[in-house]
């Protein structure tokens, strides 16, 4: 096991502000499969762009709606891990920790992270496909027999997650957030991501950029490695509770 190196818990315990950056790596040990892994990354399995993008949807969302069915499943039946759990206690002891996730599995909440940054939205919460707006559970459930359920909102809208696909534009106050977190940290921890999905992969410049060092928990090299000060390399839930012990 890489032990961590004193300069590294000497500036995390420096720190006032620390920026958290995850990605679905961080879920891994909860069960939720990755995205861009070979063997077991759902890309692996599933076309990006018939499951998660607006083309997609369009051309079959019955195939849409039953695979974020089936995630949402996963989901529910996951709990959060130790390197969500480390974070949490991260946060009890630095004066300003925040964290952005490009995840939609709300295991960062569920571990006990307080105003969590959501880039990518949220599995568990429902939208109408025209109009954005959130659809009431009770109305889902009514409608559960139609694949996608059909929206209260708009004749012509279908129940949809609300995350974000491919093409389609982050949440701009949410992004903002997230780039005010970057830009105003003395360090990032980048944590599970490949750092290959813009605009979050473009944070960690914009933190290094205001004067942050960065550092990496991932097994794996990323696109991002090479511009990181420190690389922690193993799984986040056994290396974020030795960072933070
Ligand atoms: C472990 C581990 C363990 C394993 N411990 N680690 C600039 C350049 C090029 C392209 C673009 C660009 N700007 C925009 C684009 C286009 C596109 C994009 O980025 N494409 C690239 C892929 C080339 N971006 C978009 O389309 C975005 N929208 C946009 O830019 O809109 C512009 C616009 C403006 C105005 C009007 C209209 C449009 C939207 C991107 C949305 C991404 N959506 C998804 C799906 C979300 C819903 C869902 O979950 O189904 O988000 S795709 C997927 O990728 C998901 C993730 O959040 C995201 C990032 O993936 P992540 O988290 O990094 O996972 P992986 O699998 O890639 O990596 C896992 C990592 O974990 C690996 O490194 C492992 O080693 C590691 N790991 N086990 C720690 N135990």
């Amino acid at each position: 096991k890489q032990t961590i190196p004193k300069s590294l818990q000497d500036r995390l315990r420096d720190s006032e502000r620390i920026t958290v950056l995850s990605g679905a790596g961080i879920s891994a040990e909860s069960g939720i499969p990755t995205f861009r892994q070979a063997q077991t990354g759902l890309w692996a399995r599933y076309d990006p762009m018939r499951l998660a993008s607006p083309e997609g949807f369009a051309e079959d969302p019955g195939l849409v709606w039953r695979w974020y069915q089936w995630r949402r499943k996963l989901v529910d039946r996951s709990e959060p891990n130790a390197g969500h759990r480390a974070l949490v206690e991260l946060a009890r002891t630095i004066p300003e920790l925040r964290l952005i996730t490009q995840n939609v599995d709300g295991l960062h909440q569920r571990a006990g992270a307080r105003s969590v940054i959501e880039l990518h939205g949220n599995l568990a919460r429902t939208v109408c496909s025209r109009t954005r707006r959130a659809i009431d559970p009770d109305w889902l459930e009514r409608h559960a027999e139609q694949e996608p359920p059909p929206s209260p909102h708009h004749p012509q809208g279908l129940a949809r997650p609300d995350v974000v696909w491919f093409g389609e534009a982050l949440d701009a106050h949410t992004l903002e957030q997230a780039c005010q977190a970057a830009s105003d940290c003395e360090l990032m921890l980048i944590v599970g991501t490949s750092g290959l999905v813009h605009p979050a992969a473009g944070l960690p410049r914009l933190a290094a950029s205001a004067g942050a060092c960065l550092v990496e928990v991932n097994p794996e090299r990323t696109a991002l490695s090479d511009s990181v000060d420190w690389r922690l390399v193993g799984p986040s839930a056994e290396c974020l509770p030795r960072l933070v012990e």
